[in-house]
């Protein structure tokens, strides 16, 4: 057992300041990297050491493997912790990390390889009865072959490349005779994207939800899981609100999908936190898509809901202790639902909106929690993802927990930065997203810029009507429209909210 004294987070923005703080509770130094860019991040000031580690592209800087090992060696660190994103799932970095004579906060570099192709994934856990959409469990080699298979599965496919992920590299064949010119354009995106051409071919399902299992593994063996997150809504493969538990699936349903996520882990003998993920047909079907070896940026509605803090965990694991409870321990308490902030304009497009936070004041109360890296006055950099914060909410039912969403959205004041926000609040008031009923088509069927702006104008009306009303009783005693004390663009925004 190796305790960890001193850790280095290799990674900047929210993540790495979560990290920060749960190894701060348990009594271990923090070492943070930055770029030029985040000089003045929030990371690097929570941090008790922090070191410059070159320009601000991500290449340049939070990719540097080598350079991170060394700053370790330097400064008498013990263990590095990549957060998500960057270096996480890069299987080089894990093995140069433990080459090194460095714990790795994380899976074995062999379960980042195998879960990393999804041809090793499907071939790894085909032996523990996991369910998997119909299709071919090898690269296709033969057109001829592969177009027969297609025939036999039933149009529409779907073909994937092997070394794809989150969305990229995948193609819809419609009907048979698409189907070479698809599979040439895919194997050559494949090519091109990842420097690996194998693709093979899956039925095609029309409107999934996405669901994902949490797990923890120790390095005993002993694996759990930590129930489902519901990720469906989500514009382009980036996720936009998750919650947990789902709405759709029923005790017996995460019973089952909890053992197959036990199976896929145990698969590859993983061990830290991992997450699985599953496609969920009309009819509840669910099958296994791929497992992705890191903390993921939704992990905070699961600890709302089991109590149990994933960062402390994924250390106390590292440091080679034994999980301290058993599944028969774990019990879902209320509901936890999140949204990701980004600095986006909903309303032109989603296109990145990069800038100065000239007000930025973080909604609080109870059930309420913002992962953020950011304060009032500071830039967004240009060089990274675009995503302000995760503002996350705790409540006994799932109607407490969105209710209390959108009274926090009403109470987060930025100004300066185009944000998502306001596209969030649509979705959580939208009668499809309250039923349950929705899909991973949902922001695409249901949502349109056009609707924000609708929405502003409304309020404009509504203050002409206020205004006009205010002008015709002319009071002495009433209280003034507009509160002086603020700005009149901090007042925009709450309206726009
Ligand atoms: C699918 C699918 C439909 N049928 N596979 C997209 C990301 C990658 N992890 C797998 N993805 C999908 N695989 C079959 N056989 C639809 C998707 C998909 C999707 C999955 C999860 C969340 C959002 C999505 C958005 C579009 C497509």
């Amino acid at each position: 057992m190796a305790q960890i004294n001193k850790i280095l987070i290799a990674n900047r923005g929210e993540i790495a300041l979560r990290i920060i703080r749960s190894a701060k509770e348990m009594g271990i130094k923090t070492v943070a990297i930055f770029s030029e860019a985040d000089r003045n991040a929030l990371h690097v000031r929570h941090a008790d050491e922090a070191v410059c580690i070159g320009p601000p592209p991500s290449s340049e800087s939070y990719l540097q493997a080598d350079k991170i090992i060394s700053i370790c060696k330097d400064l008498g660190v013990d263990a590095i912790h990549p957060g998500y994103g960057f270096l996480s799932e890069n299987t080089d970095f894990a093995k140069k990390i433990s080459d090194a004579g460095l714990i790795f906060v994380g899976p074995s570099a062999e379960a980042i390889e195998v879960m990393g192709s999804k041809l090793a994934a499907k071939n790894a856990v085909s032996k523990y009865d996991i369910p998997m959409v119909p299709g071919t469990d090898k690269a296709i080699t033969n057109i001829k072959e592969a177009k027969k298979t297609a025939q036999s599965i039933g149009y529409p496919i779907l073909i994937k490349a092997s070394a794809g992920g989150g969305g990229k590299g995948m193609r819809v064949v419609e009907k048979e005779e698409d189907f070479e010119e698809q599979m040439e354009r895919a194997v050559s995106e494949a090519l091109s994207s990842f420097g690996d051409g194998a693709v093979f071919i899956e039925k095609y399902i029309s409107s999934p939800k996405h669901i994902e299992i949490q797990v923890l593994g120790d390095q005993q063996g002993n694996i759990v899981y930590l129930f489902e997150r519901e990720c469906s809504i989500q514009r382009r493969h980036q996720k936009v609100i998750e919650e947990a538990p789902s709405p759709v699936v029923s005790p017996k349903m995460r019973e089952a999908m909890g053992t197959a996520a036990i199976g896929v882990a145990k698969a590859c003998n993983y061990y830290g936190a991992g997450t699985v993920e599953f496609i969920v047909d009309e009819q509840l079907n669910f099958y296994f898509l791929e497992m992705n070896t890191r903390l993921q940026v939704e992990h905070p509605v699961t600890e709302n809901i089991t109590g149990i803090d994933l960062v402390k965990e994924q250390i106390r694991i590292a440091e080679g202790k034994p999980l301290g409870f058993e599944q028969k321990d774990l019990k879902i308490h209320g509901h936890s639902v999140e949204v990701r902030v980004y600095a986006e304009d909903p309303k032109n497009n989603f296109l990145p909106d990069i800038g100065t936070l000239q007000t930025y004041i973080r909604p609080q109360g109870p059930g309420i929690r913002v992962d953020d890296g950011f304060e009032q006055g500071m830039d967004i950099p240009i060089y990274y993802d675009p995503m302000i914060s995760k503002l996350i909410s705790h409540g006994k039912d799932r109607e407490e927990a969105i209710q209390r969403m959108i009274r926090a959205i009403d109470e987060y004041e930025i100004t300066g930065i185009a944000t998502t926000l306001d596209c969030c609040k649509y979705v959580l008031n939208h009668e499809a997203f309250l039923s349950g009923k929705f899909d991973t088509n949902f922001i695409d069927k249901h949502f349109k810029g056009e609707y924000l702006e609708e929405e502003a104008s409304m309020d404009t009306k509504s203050i002409a009507a206020a205004l006009a009303s205010h002008l015709m009783t002319q009071s002495t005693e009433s209280k003034p429209l507009i509160n002086n004390g603020t700005s009149a663009q901090k007042q925009k925004s709450k309206w726009k909210n």
